[in-house]
């Protein structure tokens, strides 16, 4: 996966680049990630990139003419590499719901062009000429979109194969199912009075498999209900839910005796 992107701060693309899953990644060369900086596009002798907006108010706006040749270049860029499949991503809280649906659509990339705005934003007649997708990573207002992007980059990484160590978890973990995740617990079996639940010391791997499935949906319906309409259970899945409603009825009616 390729990925430019074209911000103010470059250096702070060094988060995704020297650390961890992400860092291993773009150290072996699965992921290649060239910053561009839209100064460096400027014909001012200041290397002015905003402007006041027009009709007044607060704030700048960057302007379109020299991220109009950054983009350019980052598409000249691409095509040097042979790349064919690579949109102009542009990060804002107008943009599309960035989801696990989402990011596994982004996924299908060969890469991507990825715009950060500063200031108040970019302004519009280069978002309608030159942006193919707006994505907003939630309900909220930053600074910059440098840390979205880099949301939005590492959703995308972690999906790619061969890059999580252990690539079951990639596909296991929460949302990627459709549910919450489990609890998880690791040594010693007790903490501060609080045990590990018995059934993940017995080393029945199928009672651990419907334990935790269970506890993914319980989870799911009392902190994000919405999402169980989305949800497709296998045939031991839909069991496994029978078996726990006979159990709490039974459990119900031991406490009315
Ligand atoms: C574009 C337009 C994205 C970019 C306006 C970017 C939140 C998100 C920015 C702005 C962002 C998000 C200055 C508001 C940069 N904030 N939710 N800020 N603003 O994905």
């Amino acid at each position: 996966m390729w990925f430019s992107v074209i911000t103010l701060f470059p250096e702070m693309f060094a988060a995704l680049r020297d650390f961890g899953i992400t860092g291993r990644a773009i150290g072996r060369g699965q992921v290649n990630v060239t910053c561009l900086n839209p100064r460096d596009f400027s014909f001012d002798p200041n290397r002015r990139v905003d402007e006041r907006p027009c009709g007044g108010g607060p704030g700048m706006v960057m302007m379109a003419e020299p991220l109009a040749d950054t983009i350019r270049h980052a598409k000249e860029l691409a095509e040097a590499q042979g790349l064919a499949n690579v949109p102009v991503v542009y990060l804002s809280p107008q943009g599309r719901k960035l989801d696990e649906a989402g990011v596994k659509a982004l996924q299908q990339y060969d890469g991507m062009i990825l715009l950060c705005g500063r200031y108040e934003g970019v302004d519009e007649r280069l978002i309608q000429l030159y942006v193919d997708q707006e994505w907003s990573i939630g309900d909220y207002v930053l600074t910059g979109g440098e840390l979205p992007a880099m949301v939005l980059m590492d959703s995308v990484i972690r999906r790619l194969p061969d890059v999580m160590g252990d690539n079951a978890s990639a596909e296991q973990d929460s949302f990627v199912a459709g549910l919450l995740d489990c609890p998880h617990y690791t040594k010693p079996d007790t903490f501060e009075g609080l045990d590990v639940p018995e059934v993940l010391k017995g080393g029945h791997h199928l009672q651990i498999e419907k334990w935790r499935f269970l506890q993914s949906m319980a989870r799911t319906e009392a902190r994000r209900p919405e999402l169980l309409k989305d949800v497709e259970l296998s045939k031991q899945q839909t069991k496994w839910i029978a078996e726990a409603e006979k159990d709490a009825a039974v459990a119900q009616k031991n406490i009315a005796k």
